[in-house]
């Protein structure tokens, strides 16, 4: 016959199922801290080594709301990393300061309402997306994307935001901020432009920036609505290139995307590093955009290729396109 447990027993066996859940429970809790603590202590590790200056409140300017344009401002392909005879961290450290001064000079000029800024992919040159790549940069991937770029992406956004009432930042990533080479089975997602986007708007909310709006996109393209009109953005490897610049290739490409992706009449396209723009049929309008990147050796050999180094900014108002900028830096 079975020995009916005494009542210190019970609470003995009850004491020991209880140690356990709690060992479980702590356990458990112990995992999340460390995924996230890690993040966390990447990113304040990241920032410690950072200088971000205070931003100062947006100074309010007396402004016509209806007649107001409103600033679209087209940040692309800066590949800081990347090691040439006229281009290094240093080099588009300096050029970003330059186009940020003159961004800054036109705003104060026009006057407009809403700033709009895309940052088009390729900010990170990467470390390891084609043979040899480590022998063409100066600074590893990981500084890159938590670093450099998101310090410069603050730069702009710091100096510009006292300047006008409302940011809004779209973000859409680059073929070199893939985590490997081409065709790696990787997640889309897994990209370092994504990461330095992500990075820069936690500086920009360190900083003090309040106007500040951030779609981050993890898909392919992003939307923005710029004076009421859609302007679709893309990096642009998705589209043929070449020298001259294809444009039958993007043409081709608009006019697919026109059926699949609703409410844009403007389309901006990255990744050639090539600056032209142009009507493409009756009321569809692209802008092709150049890098501050400069003395590309592969550019120059296999694509018999070599822009400025440019960056694009314009207006607009509800009629449509008022005004296109050269941003130029020596
Ligand atoms: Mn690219």
């Amino acid at each position: 016959m079975q020995k009916s447990p005494t009542p210190y027993e019970g609470i003995e066996a009850e004491l020991k199922r209880l140690r356990t859940e709690v060992r479980k429970a702590y356990n458990k809790l112990a995992k999340q801290e460390t995924t996230e603590s890690l993040i966390n202590q990447a990113v304040t590790e990241a920032l410690k080594s950072v200088k971000v200056q205070p931003v100062q409140p947006p100074k309010k300017r007396k402004r016509n709301k209806k007649q107001s344009p409103e600033a679209w401002l087209c940040l692309s392909d800066w590949q800081v990393g990347k090691k040439t005879d006229t281009y290094s961290t240093e080099v588009a450290g300096k050029r970003v300061r330059q186009l940020t001064n003159q961004a800054a000079a036109l705003i104060r000029k026009e006057n407009p309402k809403v700033l709009h800024i895309v940052l088009q992919g390729d900010m990170v040159e990467g470390e390891a997306i084609f043979a040899g790549q480590p022998f063409e940069i100066d600074e590893d991937l990981w500084t890159q994307a938590v670093k450099t770029v998101p310090k410069m992406i603050t730069h702009v956004i710091t100096k510009l935001s006292p300047l006008v009432p409302k940011i809004k930042v779209a973000c859409v990533h680059g073929n070199h901020g893939r985590s490997g080479f081409k065709g790696g089975g990787h997640s889309r997602k897994t990209n370092w432009d994504l990461v330095a986007y992500n990075t820069a708007s936690l500086m920009c909310q360190i900083a003090g920036v309040t106007n500040a709006h951030w779609d981050i996109s993890e898909e392919w393209f992003v939307v923005q609505k710029i004076a009421g009109h859609g302007m679709m953005c893309v990096h642009g490897d998705q589209i043929g290139g070449g020298c001259p610049f294809n444009v039958a290739a993007i043409y081709k490409k608009a006019m697919g995307w026109t059926h699949n992706i609703p409410d844009w009449k403007f389309l901006s396209v990255g990744h050639h590093h090539t600056h032209a723009s142009g009507e493409l049929n009756k009321d569809i309008y692209f802008f092709l955009s150049g890098s501050p990147e400069s003395g590309n050796e592969f550019a120059r050999e296999k694509l018999a290729q070599g822009g400025l180094a440019l960056q694009r900014m314009c207006f607009f108002n509800t009629s449509g396109l008022l005004s296109e900028h050269l941003l130029k830096m020596d």
